[in-house]
């Protein structure tokens, strides 16, 4: 794969980044797209075989953001190659972007150009209905098509298997493929794969441990990933290559494993939460105040619906819980400003009331 002439649609470019570089101008420069990235240090695919590329100084000048570096999925136009070195002159446009926010604000692009993500929990231990709907929300709302996938069966009964099975499909929903696997007994792995097309993207995201890179192995049927053991130390410092994280199976399909993601945390999502709980979403539409937190409201339809046994209950607690999540992130600096600012005019407002009433339970 890496040697010799590489097809650029088997590595998913398409007429819309075709498009997209002829907008630009940029036709007779390579395009290559990120299968790595570590430390501002790429791997790119080229028509060509593997190079490694860097971006140019000018482009680390301007950036705004982590948004504005490539990312593992980008398609890229080089400047330059030289003895297997390339200089990245630009991103082309991208179809999704799947990314975080960090507690501090700061945007980390996890991938791009992804179509489809397994969203992989394993059967054992730590499964949770409320961390699937949680990745779907972080899929849909980059447009990404979310698929659940239960590992491990191998791991517990066939009833409890079936019962999992069951309390998630009512929870996702019906339009939400959902597939059961396990690497040691074969489960599923066929149905996993018929899932994949060629061409199209796909990434692998859930919690550490789940197996993530197992499937993937087994999908291209040979250890082009390392699994490690539950616990197993890291080996912190030793990278000192760049590893690659998008691998390509021979019917065409390609896969993208997100070793350096423990937990995908939360965007300003709220078009994916929107998506993934759209019932919800109307209903709450529907209340008697705009601002409704469908917490204690009167004339709340959602907290209605949900104590009528409408709306499963755990749905609704993760709807809510979601929806504030996200409430920190969605909110843009200067209106945290403002209302950071609003908020101190509210205490002294407060402070002046309570020497009014001189309570010495409230002076503050
Ligand atoms: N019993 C069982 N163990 C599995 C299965 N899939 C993965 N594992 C094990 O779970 C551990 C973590 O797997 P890995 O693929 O590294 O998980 P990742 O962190 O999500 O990439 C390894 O010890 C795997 O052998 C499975 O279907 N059944
Ligand atoms: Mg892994
Ligand atoms: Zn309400």
């Amino acid at each position: 794969m890496d040697k010799g002439k590489q097809n650029m649609e088997d590595i998913g470019y398409s007429a819309f980044f075709e498009t997209e570089r002829e907008k630009l101008g940029l036709i007779d420069f390579p395009v290559a797209r990120v299968v790595a990235e570590h430390r501002e240090l790429y791997r790119v695919l080229t028509e060509q075989g593997e190079l490694e590329a860097r971006v140019t100084g000018k482009r680390t000048f301007e950036a705004t953001g982590r948004e504005d570096f490539p990312a593992v999925g980008d398609f890229v136009v080089l400047d330059k190659v030289e003895n297997d070195k390339a200089v990245i002159h630009e991103i082309l446009p991208r179809k999704t972007v799947l990314k975080r926010k960090r507690g501090n604000g700061e945007v980390q692009v996890i991938a791009t150009n992804v179509d489809t993500a397994f969203i992989v929990e394993s059967l054992n231990r730590d499964y949770s209905v409320n961390r699937f709907e949680r990745y779907c929300a972080i899929a849909r709302d980059s447009g990404i098509v979310p698929v659940a996938v239960l590992n491990k069966t191998d791991l517990i009964s066939l009833e409890d298997k079936e019962e999992k099975v069951r309390e998630l499909k009512e929870r996702l929903g019906e339009d939400v493929i959902v597939i059961c696997t396990s690497i040691e007994t074969g489960e599923g792995v066929n149905e996993l794969d018929a899932c994949i097309t060629a061409g199209a993207t796909y990434c692998f995201l859930g919690s550490s441990g789940v197996g993530k890179s197992s499937l993937i192995n087994a999908l291209i049927g040979k250890d082009v990933l390392e699994v490690r053991e539950i616990g197993e130390q890291t080996g912190r410092g030793k990278h000192t290559t760049v590893q690659r994280e998008m691998f390509f199976l021979e019917h065409g399909g390609i896969l993208i494993d997100n070793p350096g993601v423990r937990e995908v945390g939360l965007t300003d999502m709220q078009a994916g939460i929107g998506e993934q709980f759209a019932v919800l979403e109307q209903l709450g539409k529907k209340c008697k105040f705009a601002d409704c937190t469908h917490r204690h409201e009167p004339g709340c339809k959602l907290r209605g619906a949900m104590e009528a046994g409408l709306i499963n209950e755990g749905e609704y607690e993760n709807y809510l819980s979601l929806r504030k999540e996200t409430e920190h992130f969605s909110m843009t600096d200067q209106e945290r400003r403002k209302k950071d600012k609003k908020f101190g005019k509210f205490l002294q407002v407060t402070k002046k009331d309570l020497k009014r009433m001189h309570h010495k339970d409230y002076d503050l």
